[in-house]
């Protein structure tokens, strides 16, 4: 996998068959050991009901910031490979899932491929992604300068409750070589020994 200059992914996770809090917290360390990926911030577990077919159960969402020195298309690959590993299988659209994760934005990449879109297109309308993105990064815009808090109004009606910080850990065995971040980033060479942990924080 080459090496890119690094870029921070925002990552939705979701899930609602099997163990759903334990299948996306699990995501969090398996994302944060990928080659060349690096995770930086991650919300609070939220439960909310399905968008879709209302005869699944609710969801579990959260949202994760990584540092990701790979390119997009890698990162999709890599991020597809969670998911059939966490034992996803395809159902139907926005139909149940033991884990999805889609990436809802790549530093300030705009793509439109029969792959990847990115920004996700879906972003405005989900409660469940604006809330958690939103908990890690208040001042969150997508590369057009949009801020994300200007769409919370519009999606209050769809419930959403904070259930608890998510707990995860950095994975102890990952040797990372120092990597140089980019200009949106708007942060310099970090190294292993910057690594903060869990930094779960409840939104206001
Ligand atoms: N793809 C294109 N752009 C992206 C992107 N930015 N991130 C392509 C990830 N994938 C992207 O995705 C189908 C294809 O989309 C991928 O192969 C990739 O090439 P999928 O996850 O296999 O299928 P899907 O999830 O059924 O479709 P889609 O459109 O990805 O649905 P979403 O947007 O993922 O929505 N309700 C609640 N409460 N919480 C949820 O998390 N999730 C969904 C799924 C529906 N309802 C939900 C939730
Ligand atoms: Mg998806």
């Amino acid at each position: 996998m080459a090496q890119e200059l690094a870029s921070i992914a925002t990552i939705g996770l979701g899930a609602n068959l099997g163990d759903p809090i334990g299948q996306i917290e699990r995501a969090v360390e398996a994302i944060d050991s990928l080659p060349l990926c690096r995770v930086r911030a991650v919300s609070g577990l939220y439960a909310n009901p399905p968008i879709g077919p209302q005869d699944q159960p609710d969801y579990i969402n959260a949202v994760a910031e990584v540092e990701a020195s790979l390119v997009p298309e890698a990162l999709l690959r890599a991020l597809k490979g969670l998911e059939r590993a966490a034992g996803r299988s395809f159902t139907r659209h926005w139909g149940e899932r033991m884990l999805d994760l889609d990436i809802l934005a790549f530093g300030d990449r705009e793509i439109a491929t029969a792959e990847l879109t990115v920004p996700h297109p879906e972003i405005a309308h989900r409660h469940f992604v604006l809330a958690p993105w939103l908990e890690i990064r208040p001042d969150a815009r997508l590369p057009d300068g949009t801020r994300l808090a200007g769409w919370l109004g519009a999606v209050r009606d769809h419930p959403l409750r904070f259930l608890r910080p998510l707990q995860w850990q950095h994975h102890p065995d990952s040797v990372r070589a120092p990597v140089g971040l980019d200009a949106a980033a708007g942060r310099s060479r970090p190294t292993r020994s910057d690594a903060p942990g869990p930094t779960p924080r409840r939104p206001s």
